[in-house]
């Protein structure tokens, strides 16, 4: 099953936005199968942003992603790396459609709420970096054992 690695930054924690972006995945119908709040050392923030590292704006990400806790999670489902990316829409919050989360609530490149996966790939290692694997959950969903 595919999975994909989001994160709410700390932008999103500080504004409250956490419960909001979390009930946009589970109503859209995927599984959370991995959850933690922690505030990124520099080391973690730079091997996650490696691809970026000659961009004259790394420093500056780095520095923002580490200055406050983060909400990492791993979501399951089908296609749920393109279907997060939408749902995430377009990285500068300008260009991001209304009804999307940046389009709802971002206003600055930099300070863009959330990260997505980009590819299966790229989910792949982000899940490996951000947790242990004892740390993702398998669970199937059994609703009529519930209500
Ligand atoms: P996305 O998060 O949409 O995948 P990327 O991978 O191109 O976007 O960029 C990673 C992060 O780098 C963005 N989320 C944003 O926080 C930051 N970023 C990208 N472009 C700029 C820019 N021109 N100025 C400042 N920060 C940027």
């Amino acid at each position: 099953m595919e999975r994909t690695f989001l994160a709410v930054k700390p932008d999103g924690v500080q504004r409250h936005l956490v419960g909001e972006i979390i009930r946009r995945y589970e109503t859209k119908g995927f599984k959370l199968v991995g959850l933690k709040m922690l505030q990124p050392s520099r080391e973690l923030a730079e091997s996650h942003y490696a691809v970026h590292r000659e961009r004259p704006f790394f420093a500056g990400l780095v520095d923002f992603i580490t200055s406050g806790p983060v909400v990492a999670m791993v979501w399951e489902g089908d296609g749920v790396v393109a279907s997060a990316r939408k749902i995430i829409g377009a990285t500068n919050p300008l260009t991001a459609e209304p009804g999307t989360i940046r389009g709802d609530f971002g206003v600055n490149i930099g300070r863009n709420i959330i990260h997505g996966s980009d590819a299966i790939e790229t989910a792949q290692t982000e899940i490996a970096l951000w947790f242990k694997p004892e740390e993702l959950v398998e669970w199937q969903p059994n609703l009529t054992a519930w209500v």
